[in-house]
């Protein structure tokens, strides 16, 4: 039994993530740890809200509220979303937990030992109303270049131009309003990452099995990018992680918060943490660090392109400056974007689905089946309405619905609510079993490689099987002149019901529980010999006729949503 660790990239606490974000890491982590935990392998599945930053402040402030008040009550909302996609964590932690703050302070204290971590003196925004230094973001005003008056310290969102906020005309802070800034000096930490260059760049080579994707995003960045330059790792902000040196204070430093994107992953390690003393699991040690087991961990990340260069090169690089014994990641499957309707999804124009709303409208399944059979992975992909309604009315409701539906109610009507008895098989069921002997390796194969959509494909078609079997063998006309072959027939097809329940799990946790709890019995066994699987319930054994298991998307709900999801998402910040 392997043992394996797998983390989702952890979602920002401001606001709710849209389906795009959710195919890109939570979903597929999800679908993994499922599928290794099925098949007897010891998995730790965490993520957590990423809760520092200015997003985090500025949307506090927006909602009204204490900022931590705002992120203890996201969290929940984000938790319970999480819950009813059936994400199946072994805990949810959040990036403000003590753990994370002690675990940030000690590494940052480490780096410091070894020498990497450097002063720099910087000028910056300073409001005398405010009594703080403003991030860029927290700046406006008119654009020097096209005259956009709600232009940001870092960019004008009207002409698109990169700024830095001594450009801008008229400036004030969007906090108070104020106009009275100046421009003060002060000091922060710098990560040198440069310095670790030839280690990161050695271990990248290594990992010759990643993903293109994720290894030619590290390359672009380590090679031709800037992504390793010294890294700023402070920032003059009230919420956050407080600048400390372990356990000491910073001199220096205060009034300082470490930057989000140097406290986030460290998550990674104080969730094992958090865990542990959730009292859900012991010996976090042994997930995380090499001289404590977990030298025997297979670790695998999961994440947007867009959070790569972090995953590649900044993460790696403040646990390999320590010179301590982590755990370093040995696979990162990365995904491209998700794009909706001809367009992009969009969290501040709330144009798409987002993770509340979809659950709203449709059970999880439905959302899981069509996200994970369409999961970006070589490329871009695209939600339509009209590609969703045609797939799951067609692979959820026609192929396996219909599958389980057809067997189970034929059988109450024919032989009563327990596997028939009597009957050989023979050619066809012989052929059968190749097929989806064949078909359950190939699915194993893309499960194990993470190929989603590979994997995806071949459940389905380990669905169609089964359709065409019924269809050829055509029970309901084999009863009439020959009972008992069609006993054996419906024998076989029960047993081919639990057996979907099992594979299928990863992808449709309900239904599959709807599918065993209607077989009414608890060998949720893989079928690695299929033969034997398909009399895994014996003749004599009693089920139910389950509810059907997926209905259909209508033209009408069609129309309705793909209007109703086409832009300006209603203030709806918790529910
Ligand atoms: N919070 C970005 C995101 O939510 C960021 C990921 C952090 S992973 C340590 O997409
Ligand atoms: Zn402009």
């Amino acid at each position: 039994m392997a043992r394996h660790l797998i983390t989702s990239a952890i979602p920002y606490i401001n606001g709710i993530k849209h389906l795009g974000n959710l195919v890109g890491s939570q979903l597929p982590a999800d679908l993994y740890a499922r599928y290794l935990r099925q098949r007897g392998q010891e998995v730790l599945f965490l993520c957590a809200t990423d809760e520092h930053g200015t997003p985090a402040e500025l949307a506090a402030a927006k909602a009204g509220k204490p900022v931590a008040e705002y992120c203890a009550e996201m969290h929940d909302v984000q938790a319970r979303i999480a819950d009813g996609f059936r994400l199946s964590f072994d805990h949810f932690g959040r990036s403000s937990s003590l753990q994370n703050h002690k675990l940030t302070q000690a590494f940052a204290g480490r780096l410091a030992d070894q020498g990497l971590i450097r002063e720099v003196t910087e000028e910056q925004v300073y409001s005398v109303a405010d009594g703080r230094f403003l991030p860029d973001r927290y700046i406006e005003g008119t654009c020097p270049n096209c005259g956009f008056e709600s232009a940001r310290g870092d960019q004008c969102d009207n002409c698109t131009k990169q700024l830095d906020p001594t450009d801008l005309i008229n400036p004030h802070s969007t906090i108070s309003g104020a106009t009275e800034l100046e421009v003060r000096k002060t000091k922060h930490l710098y990560l040198c990452q440069s310095r670790l260059k030839d280690e990161l760049a050695a271990w990248i080579d290594s990992k010759t099995d990643w993903p293109i994707l994720t290894t030619s995003i590290a390359k672009k960045w380590l090679n031709d990018g800037d992504g390793l330059q010294d890294r700023g790792i402070t920032r003059d902000l009230d919420w956050g992680i407080p600048v400390r040196r372990g356990d000491q204070d910073w001199p220096g430093m205060e009034g300082k918060v470490f930057y989000v994107w140097f406290d986030a992953p460290i998550e990674y390690i104080a969730c094992a943490q958090e865990w542990e003393d959730a009292g859900k699991g012991t010996d976090w040690e042994r997930w995380w660090r090499t001289d404590k087991g977990a030298d025997d961990v297979r670790y695998t990340q999961f994440m947007g392109k867009d959070n790569v260069p972090f995953h590649t090169l900044s993460f790696p690089a403040t646990i390999m400056g320590t010179g301590e014994p982590w755990k370093l990641v040995d696979y990162i499957k990365s995904f491209n974007y998700l794009n909706y309707d001809g367009g992009q999804f969009s969290t501040s124009r709330g144009r798409g689905v987002f993770m509340d709303q979809a659950l709203e409208i449709l059970p999880p399944d439905y959302w899981r089946w069509w996200l994970l059979s369409h999961a970006p992975e070589t490329s871009d992909a695209e939600f339509t309405w009209e590609a969703f309604q045609q797939d799951v009315n067609k692979d959820l409701a026609d192929v396996l619905g219909n599958f389980v539906s057809r067997i189970t109610k034929f059988c109450r009507s024919k032989f009563g609510e327990t596997v028939p008895t009597g009957g050989a098989t023979g050619p066809a069921e012989e052929q059968l079993i190749t097929d989806l002997t064949t078909r359950i390796r190939a699915y194993e194969r893309h499960m194990d490689a993470i190929e989603v959509r590979k994997a995806a494909a071949e459940l389905r078609a380990i669905w169609v099987l089964g359709n065409e079997y019924l269809q050829a063998g055509a029970p309901w006309t084999t009863f009439k002149t020959d009972p008992e072959t069609a006993a054996m027939q419906v024998r076989l097809g029960l047993n081919l019901i639990r057996i979907y329940a099992v594979l299928s799990a990863p992808f449709i946790p309900d239904a599959s529980g709807t599918m065993i709890a209607a077989m009414q019995t608890d060998d949720n066994s893989w079928p690695v010999d299929v033969a034997a699987a398909l009399t895994a319930l014996p003749a004599g054994h009693a089920f139910a006729v389950p509810e059907n298991l997926f209905r259909k998307i209508t033209d009408e709900e069609r129309a309705e949503w793909s209007e109703r999801f086409a832009g300006v998402r209603e203030q709806r910040q918790l529910s």
